[in-house]
C-alpha cells in the first residue's frame, strides 16, 4: 500500500504481539474498578528479592486460584496471600475472556499477577519462567500511565529494544518469545488519570500448569 497511512504495528520478534489500545476507555475503567475493589487494602503485598530480601519498587497482588510471590525463599506460585494466608480474590471474567480472545491456548490461566507502579518504580530485565506449562503465552494488560517496556532475546546479553505500553494495550509473549527477557525502564508519571492516586497497573495472565509427572517408579 505505497502512499498509504503508516503501519499500525512495527515489526516485533516472532511470538510477540502488541495490540495497541485493545481495551477502550470504558473497558479500562471497568477493569480498574473491579481489580481495585477485589484487592481492597488487604491483598497487596511487598515482594522482596530471593536471598537478599530487598524490596521490589513495585507493589503486587494476585487474582485467581494461584498467585506469584517472591521473598527471601525464592519465586513461586501459591494459592494464598503470603502474609494473611487467605486465598487470592477471584479472577474477573473479563480477563478470562481476554485470554480466550488473544492467547490461542485451550486452558485458562490460573494466575493474574497485578503490579502497581507509582513514582519511580521499575522492573528489571527478567524472564517469566516459574510456570510449568511454557506452551502457553503470558498475556499482559497495561492500565494507567504509559510505561517504557524493554524487550530482548532469550539470552540475557542479546540486544534489546524499547517501546511504550500505553493504557489499554495488550502484549502477548508466546512461542519463541515466551522466554524473552523483558522489563520496565520507567513509567511516564501523569500520562494517564485512570488510576486513583496516579501510576500504572500491569496485569499478567499466566497459565501455570502441572509439574511434569514423575516417571512411574516400580514397587515401594
Ligand atoms: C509490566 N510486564 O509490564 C511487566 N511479563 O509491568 C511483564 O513482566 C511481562 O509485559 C510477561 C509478558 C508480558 C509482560
Ligand atoms: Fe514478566
Amino acid at each position: 500500500m505505497a502512499g498509504g497511512s503508516p503501519p499500525v504495528t512495527v515489526a516485533l520478534p516472532d511470538g510477540v504481539v502488541h495490540l495497541r489500545h485493545h481495551l477502550d476507555e470504558t473497558a479500562q475503567q471497568d477493569l480498574v474498578n473491579r481489580i481495585l475493589h477485589a484487592i481492597g487494602e488487604e491483598f497487596w503485598f511487598q515482594p522482596t528479592t530471593p536471598r537478599w530480601n530487598r524490596p521490589f519498587s513495585v507493589r503486587m497482588s494476585n487474582l485467581g486460584t494461584l498467585g506469584w510471590v517472591s521473598d527471601r525463599r525464592g519465586y513461586r506460585y501459591q494459592p494464598v496471600h503470603p502474609e494473611s494466608g487467605l486465598p487470592w480474590p477471584a479472577m474477573p471474567a473479563a480477563l478470562q475472556e481476554l485470554w480466550r480472545e488473544v492467547a490461542g491456548h485451550p486452558a485458562l490461566p490460573e494466575a493474574c499477577l497485578v503490579n502497581l507502579y507509582r513514582g519511580t518504580a521499575r522492573m528489571g530485565l527478567h524472564q517469566d519462567r516459574d510456570e510449568h506449562d511454557l506452551s502457553a503465552p503470558v498475556v499482559s494488560v497495561s492500565l494507567g500511565d504509559t510505561a517504557m517496556f524493554r524487550l530482548g532475546g532469550t539470552e540475557r546479553n542479546a540486544p534489546t529494544r524499547s517501546f511504550p505500553l500505553a493504557s489499554g494495550d495488550v502484549l502477548v509473549l508466546g512461542g519463541p518469545a515466551r522466554l524473552a527477557f523483558h522489563g520496565i525502564d520507567r513509567i511516564l508519571p501523569g500520562s494517564s488519570t485512570l488510576i486513583p492516586g496516579g501510576g500504572r497497573i500491569n496485569l499478567t495472565l499466566r497459565r501455570v500448569g502441572q509439574p511434569l509427572a514423575k516417571v512411574a517408579s516400580t514397587g515401594s
